[in-house]
């Protein structure tokens, strides 16, 4: 029955890359990394002398014409025991670009090749090293935006949402088998026992793709993070609502309507959910041209938000066709009255009310905010991507179709066939069935020398 386990080893690579794995600029130390056939050799061709495996040794480097490039640290890492699978050898130099790309360089003449952005992960899934969700996990690591996210990317690089996604394989795999035996052995009565356990089964797979799905979606959310436009009327105190959220004076406040022009972003953390808030310039019709050049940036970054907060003066009764005229875009709107520490008659009908002044109301912003989004900062979540959402509801579908099918006494090579695809659905997530053109997609977003 396909798709199958995957073997241990799927690949084996011919040729060695290398990339200069820390971040460019300058810094202590700086790392070469090294991996394919060809890595101790090249190791030993720089450093002139023999390397044990594991054992970080004292190397000068030299390129091909004996001229001494850097003095640092070898380490060598045996097939079978590396990050790739295959044998690694990081050189620890000086952090400093140019040795970096002398060392680099030296490794080229010696016989590597550049890697491209994610090839040593790909190599590591190809080599059986880790599946899929687990390598995307790397990359969500390395970009995580807040502590929740890291959180959340490590425990999917440790497999626990592969185990997840694995029980439910497993479990579509041994319902299939049963279906199937009905194929070949028709027997009235035994066919109904069976139809009734497969049944029963596939309900609970249906009530573990709805759990899985929900933990998928927030980790989405959470690798994503979410864009948030502050938008509203001239002077009605956008900016300082940023600067409050922000913890800092990023933008200009003043008196005067029509202070802010540029779109100004700001990233930051919100209960654990990577944010980046927009403010914007106040929204009216003016012959100003460069307040209308303000204006038509402000309604891109509107109509692109995740949610919009609509910043409302409560002092100030304001146009009752403002949001008809200007918010029609949104995705979603959060309206906010500020300036709540002033007297005057209040403006209804506010979501929640704030003081940019004495930042009352402020927290109750955040969590109004954090929950707008749809993001629970308790739920203990994985990273995953749109790609996991996707797959997950599309097996969720199969399950169901399957079930009524079932129901619909259909022969059993139909109900099979369904379960085939929810199988296979679900074995994209790990990777135990993938295509090419996906794996190309999706390491290509990595950084290189990951
Ligand atoms: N008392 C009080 N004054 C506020 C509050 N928020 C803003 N202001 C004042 O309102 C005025 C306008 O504030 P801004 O934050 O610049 O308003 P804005 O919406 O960004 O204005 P534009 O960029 O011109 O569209 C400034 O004088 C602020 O000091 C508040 O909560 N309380
Ligand atoms: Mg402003």
């Amino acid at each position: 029955m396909s798709p199958d386990r995957p073997s241990e080893k799927r690949s084996t690579a011919n040729d060695t890359i290398v990339a200069v794995a820390t971040p460019p600029g300058r810094g202590g130390v700086g790392i070469v990394r090294v991996s394919g056939p060809k890595a101790l050799e090249i190791a030993e061709s720089l450093g002139r002398k023999p390397f044990k495996p594991r054992l970080a040794t004292l190397t000068r480097f030299f390129d091909q014409s004996g001229e001494l490039l850097d003095e640092g640290i070898t380490i060598c890492f045996e097939e079978g025991a590396s990050y790739t699978g295959e044998p690694v050898v990081e050189l620890q130099g000086h952090g400093g670009p140019i040795v970096m790309q002398r060392l680099l360089r030296a490794t080229l003449a010696a016989g590597a090749r550049l890697a491209r952005p994610g090839e040593f992960t790909e190599r590591a899934f190809l080599s059986g090293r880790m599946d899929l969700a687990q390598a995307e996990a790397v990359a969500d690591l390395i970009a995580s935006g807040s502590e929740t996210a890291a959180r959340a990317a490590v425990r999917s690089l440790t497999g626990e949402f592969s185990i997840r996604t694995d029980a439910v394989a497993d479990a579509l795999r041994m319902i299939r088998i049963r279906v199937e035996a009905l194929i070949d052995f028709p027997d009235e009565e035994l066919d109904l026992a069976a139809n009734e356990d497969s049944k029963e089964e596939l309900h609970q797979l249906a009530e573990d793709l709805d759990g899985l799905l929900d933990v998928s979606r927030q980790g989405a959310r959470l690798s994503r993070g979410a864009v948030i436009a502050i938008v509203g009327e001239p002077n009605a105190g956008k900016s300082s609502l940023l600067n409050v959220l922000a913890g800092e004076e990023a933008a200009i406040v003043t008196a005067i309507p029509g202070t802010t022009r540029d779109v100004l972003r700001v990233d930051l953390d919100i209960e654990g959910l990577p944010i980046r808030l927009l403010d914007t310039a106040g929204l009216r019709q003016t012959t100003d041209p460069v307040e209308q050049e303000g204006i038509k940036r402000a309604s891109v970054s509107l109509a692109s938000a995740d949610l919009v907060i609509h910043v409302r003066d409560v002092c100030q009764p304001g146009s009752e066709t403002f949001a008809r005229q200007w918010l029609g875009t949104a995705k979603q709107v959060l309206t906010v009255g500020t300036k709540i520490d002033l007297d005057g008659p209040y403006v209804q009908g506010c979501d929640v009310l704030v003081s940019a002044v004495t930042r009352q109301g402020v927290e109750a912003l955040r969590h109004r905010i954090v929950s707008a989004i749809g993001f629970d900062p308790a739920a203990t979540t994985f990273t995953a991507r749109e790609r996991h959402v996707r797959l997950l509801e599309e097996t969720r579908l199969h399950v169901q179709t399957a079930i009524a099918l079932i129901d619909a006494k259909a022969h059993p090579e139909i109900t099979a066939e369904e379960l085939r695809l929810a199988h296979d659905c679900i074995g994209q997530i790990s990777g135990k069935v993938t295509a090419d053109e996906l794996l190309g997609d999706i390491f290509s977003t990595f950084c290189i020398g990951k």
